[in-house]
């Protein structure tokens, strides 16, 4: 492995991670959202930089990008190199988009070195990992595992869109989603890598690390419903007020949460009409629960949901709750996990192994495949926050990890 191919493309990487902070719908931070223009814009400036490093490209048709690097033999099967494009609002520059510039600056290795392997590679940059303009999160992943559910195409977007009528808008035609899906046979493996958003590599002073499992999450938006009243005639005894129902489950969510050993998440709340001299009659809020251990995090939720009727039947209110996601979780492949032991062991990297808190692509795949991720470590564990950062270095040492993965599964 040429040390200078990988530190230069990192310089490289990190260049094209700064570009990518400028394709935002807002000027003032990194939000780049699911079938937008931005998503359109940044799949083609991603395209280009695999173009340059020898690969065929497409959108596929749930508007994921796709990029090829062809095999020696073109009915050899594919290797998954992907993670995610997209972002949350007011994001870092790293989440999910270093993944996929990593495996585009492999790939140019071997194309610059005219060097074809056993196996084809998929670069793909998927659309919608995060789930933050229509709630449900790893869209473009699960048509890429075709797993696709339809029911999703109700769902909306802030501004009413629904899922149905953003494809409509980007171009892409609903009835043709499954063509998105990869034939688990053609599948190699899925290989991602990923920042690790949390302090556990940089705690054990690492650059990388070998995901051994990711958590399953389960996410529900749950709507309260009492009834609207004067702020100044209702009795506080006579109320039925929907925001103080949700304030007192969300206090609950936390200490089950804790008591149980999950995370557990309220994120988004809105509550209504939204008057300063209004009894709220409605709440809505979204919960999103993980562990590592899928049942132990159902008996949790259960407890919540207990709890929260509980609340609501003593305040006269009504409850509803909508579930918008679930990812079991997901062991990565054993026989993966020894090859990335030895490659960094050849880089005298420590192979040191973690669980991933964070949700990945990775976990929509695992239906077809075998799947594996590195991690890289980021400043502080930070992330889901502008303030995400990983070195150079790291950069670096991730694509040589990479490129020798590519060496080692071609053997
Ligand atoms: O929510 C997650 O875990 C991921 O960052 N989408
Ligand atoms: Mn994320
Ligand atoms: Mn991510």
């Amino acid at each position: 492995m040429n040390e200078i191919d990988s530190n230069s493309l990192a310089k490289i990487v990190m260049n094209w991670c700064d570009q990518l902070t400028a394709i935002s719908s807002n000027p003032d931070n990194i939000s780049r959202f699911y079938l937008t223009p931005e998503h359109k814009r940044c799949n083609e400036q991603v395209a280009q930089w695999m173009q340059d490093a020898g690969m065929e490209t497409w959108v596929d048709a749930a508007g994921n990008l796709c990029g090829r690097y062809e095999a020696q033999d073109p009915c050899a099967k594919t290797l998954l190199l992907a993670s995610h494009l997209d972002t949350i609002p007011n994001a870092g520059a790293y989440d999910g988009i270093l993944g996929v510039l990593v495996a585009i600056a492999a790939v140019k290795i071997l194309n610059d070195s005219n060097t074809r392997l056993p196996f084809a590679i998929d670069v793909i940059g998927f659309g919608d990992e995060e789930g933050t303009r229509f709630g449900s999160t790893l869209l473009g992943s699960r048509a890429v595992a075709g797993t696709w559910n339809p029911d999703w195409w109700q769902l909306n977007d802030r501004n009413g869109v629904s899922l149905q009528q953003a494809f409509i808008d980007f171009g892409l035609s609903p009835d043709e989603i499954k063509n998105a899906a990869r034939a688990p046979d053609d599948i190699l493996a899925y290989l991602e890598v990923h920042i690790e958003q949390g302090p556990v590599l940089e705690d054990e002073n690492l650059a990388l690390g070998i995901v051994t499992s990711i958590a399953g999450a389960r996410r529900f938006s749950i709507d309260i419903s009492g009834y609207a009243g004067h702020a100044g005639t209702v009795p506080m005894n006579m109320r039925k007020d929907a925001l103080v129902g949700a304030a007192l489950g969300i206090v609950k969510i936390e200490t089950i949460a804790k008591e149980y050993n999950v995370v557990a998440t309220v994120g988004k709340i809105s509550c209504g009409p939204g008057a300063v001299n209004v009894i709220p009659g409605h709440a809505s809020f979204t919960i999103d629960i993980r562990s590592g251990d899928d049942q132990l995090r159902d008996q949790a939720l259960a407890k919540i949901q207990h709890e929260l009727d509980m609340i609501c039947v003593a305040r006269g209110l009504s409850v509803r709750w909508q579930e918008i996601h679930n990812a079991p979780a997901v062991v990565c492949a054993d026989w993966i996990q020894e090859l990335q032991t030895s490659v960094l062991c050849d880089m005298d990297v420590t192979p040191y192994k973690l669980m991933s808190g964070a949700g990945h692509d990775a976990m929509a795949l695992a239906d077809s495949c075998a799947v594996a991720m590195y991690f890289v470590r980021c400043k502080g564990g930070v992330s889901h926050h502008p303030d995400e950062s990983v070195t150079e270095a790291d950069v670096a040492l991730a694509i040589e990890a990479l490129s020798r993965t590519l060496e080692k599964l071609s053997q």
